[in-house]
């Protein structure tokens, strides 16, 4: 399946070019979407270097900084004007592996909507982490699985393989969110308009070049949108059963 793989970057200069060798290497068919927000650190000009060397790289460059959320909407808006088949999120520092990678596609090509690399299910670990980080995102995913009736153990993950056909039926230019938030609205929406969600367990490891872009910021929004989601697609308070919210896809993990 033709597949595009989106990175939002923002000063990713020293992590960027091991990147893309690394996926080169592991999905040699795939094409790359590199979308940046104008890194001041010169992220962009490396990759336009590495797309002379390598077929089927591109850049998207805007004016500042927009957000992640809204650089994977710009990339897969692009992805689908294209025809791709199959839509990929993936940080650009090296947290998440390149080499996992097909293993996320042949659960796509093997009929998923959405395919997670999981950290949360069994095979999936987060070595580096301190006992606060982990609890937080642990506590954080269970909170938006409670409330939102998700069937994933990962929603935040940053990790993921969309077939396109799913993603076109999500309503891009509503979503509301940004950084954690955007990955548990996207799994929200791709559940309730009934799409399968697969996880695939996946090691995330922390970066070590460059600085992580996390803020407490992002944690708030994703908290506060997922108790509104919650409260706002309940359709009785009182004595509404939670099979009533609409379609919701299953989900199952994957070796
Ligand atoms: N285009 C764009 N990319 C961004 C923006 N913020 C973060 N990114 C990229 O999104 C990916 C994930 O951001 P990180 O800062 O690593 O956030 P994180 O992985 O949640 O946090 P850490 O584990 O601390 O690294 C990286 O490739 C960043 O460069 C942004 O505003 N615009
Ligand atoms: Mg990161």
């Amino acid at each position: 399946m033709r597949t595009l793989v989106v990175l939002p970057t923002y000063n990713e200069a020293d992590n960027i070019g091991e990147v893309l060798r690394r996926l080169r290497k592991a999905v040699p068919a795939a094409d790359i979407l590199v979308v940046d927000d104008a890194s001041p650190d010169g992220t962009a000009a490396i990759v336009r270097a590495i797309a002379a060397e390598f077929a089927g790289v591109d850049v998207l460059i805007w004016a500042g900084k927009l957000g992640l959320g809204s650089a994977y909407w710009d990339g897969f808006i692009d992805g689908l004007r294209r025809g791709y088949q199959v839509l990929v999120e993936m940080d650009g520092d090296l947290s998440h592996d390149p080499a996992a990678l097909p293993r996320l596609l042949r659960a796509v090509d093997g009929g998923a909507d959405l395919a997670v690399g999981s950290r949360y299910i069994p095979g999936g670990s987060i070595p580096h982490w301190s006992v606060c980080r982990r609890a937080l995102s642990r506590w954080g995913n269970r909170y938006a699985r409670w409330v939102l009736n998700l069937p994933v153990a990962d929603a935040t993950s940053g990790f993921r393989a969309y077939h396109a056909d799913i993603v076109a039926k999500l309503d891009l230019p509503s979503i509301q969110s940004d950084g954690y938030g955007f990955q548990i609205e996207m799994a929200y929406r791709v559940a309730r308009v009934g799409g399968g969600i697969v996880e695939v367990p996946i090691e995330f490891v922390d970066r070590e070049r460059g600085t992580s872009k996390m803020s407490a910021r992002i944690i708030v929004e994703a908290l506060l949108l997922v108790t509104w989601w919650g409260v706002r697609d309940r359709p009785r308070w009182r004595g509404s059963d939670r099979r009533d919210l609409g379609p919701i896809g299953g989900s199952r993990a994957v070796e």
